[in-house]
């Protein structure tokens, strides 16, 4: 997969892709990241790429010259890309926004600054908005390194074979369990019985058992989308009413 990043602060993008799985990632080949910066689409004598909010007001906006050029750059390319702007106008990004995104050839991520970019960049000239939630940051580059991180690691053969993605959408919309490696006791806290016991069918039962009460404790919203089996709810019927601090 391509992935291009359409920036001002290219420094501010570079270094997270260089590590860990994501540079190994781009080491294998798996994913090239081509870092653009928006100034060299720029033609003025200063390469400007912001200017004052017509109307009025305070800050700067993104011109529209600038980004529409880097943007017909990317998208000249073949495959032509998916233009995506993030921004907290955006979709929603989640999960399936991410799985979604995993089956495109080419991405541009389009990072703002600022007030945001001129509107008709983002009426005419990108094909999708996406926000990573609902807060408010200085710009779209770390909005853009999380949507990279989450579709990478969705590609085949970018994680190792351990972490299997497929079971991680299976089992959606449930929080993880806790995890525990040695020792088994530090200071006062034990790690629970039941997973040095070797049984690995009671270790199993046991781990959906605190995935489903963290999930009832901390995201009951997640648990209305999840299909329980009744298995799963005879599971959560035991752990109700659990304070989820408790030693389990
Ligand atoms: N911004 N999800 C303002 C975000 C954001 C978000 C990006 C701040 C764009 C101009 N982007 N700029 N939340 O807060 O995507």
């Amino acid at each position: 997969m391509i992935i291009d990043i359409l920036t001002i602060f290219p420094e501010m993008v570079a270094s997270p892709l260089e590590e860990s799985i994501l540079g190994k990632a781009v080491e294998r080949g798996l994913i090239a990241v081509r870092i653009l910066n928006i100034r060299d689409f720029a033609t003025d004598r200063h390469q400007t790429t912001d200017d004052r909010p017509y109307g009025g007001g305070s800050g700067m906006v993104m011109k529209v010259e600038p980004l529409v050029r880097a943007i017909a750059h990317a998208r000249a390319a073949d495959p032509p890309a998916r233009v995506i702007l993030l921004s907290p106008q955006g979709r929603p990004f989640s999960q399936d926004v991410a799985w979604e995104l995993s089956r495109e050839r080419h991405l541009t991520l389009v990072c703002g600054r600022y007030e945001g970019v001129d509107e008709r960049v983002r009426r005419h000239y990108v094909d999708d908005e996406i926000s990573i939630g609902d807060y408010v940051l200085t710009g779209g580059e770390l909005p853009a390194l999380v949507v990279v991180d989450a579709v990478a690691r969705l590609l085949p053969g970018v994680l190792g074979c351990s972490e299997s993605t497929a079971e991680e959408s299976f089992a959606h919309a449930l929080l993880e369990y806790p995890q525990y490696t040695r020792p088994d006791i530090f200071e006062d806290h034990q790690v629970p019985e039941i997973l040095l016991s070797g049984n690995h069918a009671a270790v199993r039962r046991w781990r959906r058992q605190q995935s489903l009460r963290r999930t009832w404790q901390r995201r009951p919203d997640l648990l209305k989308e999840a299909d329980l089996s009744d298995g799963d709810r005879e599971l959560l019927a035991e752990v109700i009413g659990d304070d989820g601090k408790s030693t389990p």
